[in-house]
């Protein structure tokens, strides 16, 4: 049996969006991140790094959203949700992937997380500031140069899609319009249509 540890509203709802895709047996563990619940003696027991998602396995717990994707694809390879025989076209999901989480996860992050970064309040008000223009210049690349459609890769759902959708539900309070990226937008809305993603949603702390 497969445990997430998942917060709603954060990157874990890419990792749960996919179980739900996969059909996988598997329970959700809530974790409340506003009241310091990764920060609990018991939840560093399961992710040292104080931070979700984490995926509790038979083999052991594996933590980061990349690597956590593409275990979930591996492990159900049937539903084709990465190309796992085709080492070029998986470089070039994982390239995609990595994108969102090393860098337009981190963007993002300046503005709920940027004690992480700096103590004083004018420093953590100037990454705030700048969090609209990052995260605008992130989707513009999006956008016009690596979202192929009608999915992230191309013709074919992937380990890509939950996670791209997941970030955008960010937008709105960064303080970015999600309809300045159509082709981003529409990937949005479909998204929004899935029952895996309505089962995500619908999960709350
Ligand atoms: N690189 C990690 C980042 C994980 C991460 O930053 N998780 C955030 C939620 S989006 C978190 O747990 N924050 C709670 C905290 O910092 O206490 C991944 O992609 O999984």
């Amino acid at each position: 049996m497969l445990t997430l540890f998942h917060a709603p509203g954060t990157c874990s709802l890419a990792s749960l969006i996919t179980l739900n895709e996969l059909e996988l047996d598997h329970d959700v563990h809530l974790v409340n991140t506003m009241a310091g619940g990764t920060r609990t003696p018991e939840f560093l027991a399961i992710n040292p790094k104080g931070r979700v998602p984490a995926l509790k396995t038979e083999r052991g717990i594996l933590t980061e959203t990349v690597a956590i994707l593409l275990y979930l694809a591996q492990i159900a390879p049937q539903a084709g949700l990465a190309p796992l025989s085709d080492p070029f076209a998986l470089g070039d999901l994982q390239a995609f992937n990595s994108y969102l989480a090393s860098t337009v996860h981190v963007a993002h992050a300046h503005r709920p997380r940027g004690s992480r970064w700096a103590d004083e309040e004018s420093s953590l008000e100037d990454m705030k500031r700048r969090v609209p223009g990052n995260m605008t210049e992130c989707f513009n690349l999006i956008e016009t140069g690596m979202f192929r459609g009608p999915w992230v890769m191309g013709d074919t759902y992937t380990i890509a899609d939950p996670y791209l959708y997941t970030i955008c539900t960010w937008l709105a309070g960064d303080g970015v319009d999600i309809a300045n990226f159509p082709r981003v937008h529409d990937h949005f809305k479909r998204m929004n249509e899935r029952p895996a993603v309505k089962k995500a949603l619908s999960l709350t702390a």
